[in-house]
């Protein structure tokens, strides 16, 4: 590759070549020898009534001292992986990213020791949390900050229920963007039983191609798009048997984005934010639940309708991986004339992306720790999915917590090629 260098030959500078999305051709070969990616294969969520599940997350070990629930959070460095090819070095609490799921019951008196083993000072605000002045933890404002090594004490009771979050409120941007966040779940006294509960925690990050440090300056152009910390293919799937009452509840610390959850083939209500649970008579059917950053929705469903349902975020850009953004624009490009054209410059590079991102065969010679736009190879075709979706899997004959694989439509119930006899008796005519 006389003169052009690889990596700018194939764009990932943003400077030299306005070509476009190029591949090697050799790369692509050893690509092709690859079997397809395989379903994701992540640790099952775990559903126990009454007891919410992080899909892919942790919840928080207590002990009781003397009535009070004991908790303790210890802020620090943590490798983490996002999905199976992409691994951060990040912040988080107690070894994981995000930060293990805090469960209590209304009423419960708790203690949360918070240590601190990052490089920076911090603090946590439990957001939401209806709580004394002094334990809203706003560096500055409400208290010191915690320094490098020191351990904090906060305690409150809990005077409500829902879904809440916790968050350093000392440098939010560069300790949000780093990871540093997690989910407060709050079940009610006399709690309303559901089959399946399950919380979401959504974020958003700067992960440049080829490196491992998330940028927690960056504000527009995330690349990392998480849901409890994982991107597709990474996230576990949500499993239900048919007829359960399901829960989800999803909270979002994104830095600047909300996002609009969708879910496939049910309807649900919304019956919870942060500031309470909303009243029968205030709750209206919806298949997109927008969640503003900053806030929490509970939606609440029954399962009743068998299959592979996608969950996600409504934002096609919140679909993508890292490589899927800042590509330049191909799309009806003379993939011939552009071939010919760039190959005397970079002789093995081949044009691809002039029919989009999903093009058949549509693979990019990528830096080391770096995941593909589009990487699982489903039951009847790629994927063309990452980023912030999982799947809801309801099944009829579904035993335990394990993944139950592809869902097998009935016969004859999958869309298909349409044939000639049906097209004539239609009237559909094809020029
Ligand atoms: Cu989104």
């Amino acid at each position: 590759m006389s003169g052009i260098n690889r990596r700018q030959a194939l764009g990932f500078s943003g400077a030299a070549l306005a070509a476009g999305v190029l591949v090697s051709r050799e790369a692509l070969a050893q690509h092709e020898h690859h079997a397809p990616a395989a379903p994701p294969v992540a640790t099952p969520a775990k559903s126990v009534r009454g007891r919410v599940a992080t899909p892919g997350g942790d919840t928080l070990a207590f002990r009781t001292v003397g009535g009070v629930k004991i908790f303790h959070l210890v802020a620090e460095p943590v490798t983490h992986s996002f999905a199976p090819g992409l691994t951060g070095q990040c912040w988080g609490y107690n070894g994981r990213v995000h930060g293990p799921t805090i469960e209590a019951v209304e009423g419960d008196r708790v203690r949360v020791y918070v240590t601190n083993r990052l490089s920076a000072p911090t603090t946590i605000h439990w957001h939401g949390i209806i709580l004394p002045n002094g334990m809203d933890g706003v560096g500055g404002l409400t208290q010191p900050t915690i320094k490098p090594g020191e351990t904090f004490v906060y305690e409150w009771t809990f005077r409500q229920h829902g879904t809440f979050m916790y968050h350093p409120h000392h440098d939010e941007m560069t300790q949000m963007g780093m990871g540093l966040m997690g989910l407060i779940v709050v079940h009610p006294r006399a709690a309303k039983a559901v089959d399946r509960d399950y919380a979401l925690l959504l974020s958003t990050w700067k992960v440049t191609p080829g490196t491992t440090r998330p940028d927690p300056n960056e504000m527009t152009d995330f690349n990392v798009l998480t849901m409890n910390g994982l991107c597709y293919p990474g996230t576990p799937p949500l499993l239900a048997r048919t007829g359960d009452r399901v829960r989800i509840c999803i909270g979002n610390l994104s830095a600047m984005d909300h996002h609009p959850i969708h879910l496939h083939g049910h309807s649900f209500r919304v019956t919870e934010t942060d500031g309470g649970s909303i009243p029968a008579a205030g709750q209206w059917p919806e298949t997109t639940v927008l969640v503003p950053t900053g806030s929490t929705r509970t939606i609440e469903f029954t399962a009743d309708h068998p299959g592979d349902w996608a969950l996600h975020c409504h934002m096609t850009h919140h679909l993508m991986n890292q490589m899927g953004h800042g590509l330049p624009n191909m799309i009806g490009a003379d993939a011939e004339r552009l071939q010919a054209a760039i190959g005397k410059a970079v002789p093995d590079a081949m044009v691809m992306g002039t029919a989009g991102m999903g093009e058949p065969g549509m693979r990019m010679e990528m830096p080391e720790n770096t995941i593909a736009m589009a990487p699982v190879v489903g039951p009847h075709d790629a994927i063309t999915m990452g980023g912030m979706f999982a799947i809801l899997k309801v099944r009829d004959d579904l035993v335990g917590s394990d993944d139950p694989g592809w869902y097998t439509q009935p016969r004859g119930s999958v869309s298909r090629l349409a044939t000639g006899a049906e097209l004539e008796r239609d009237g559909i005519e094809l020029a």
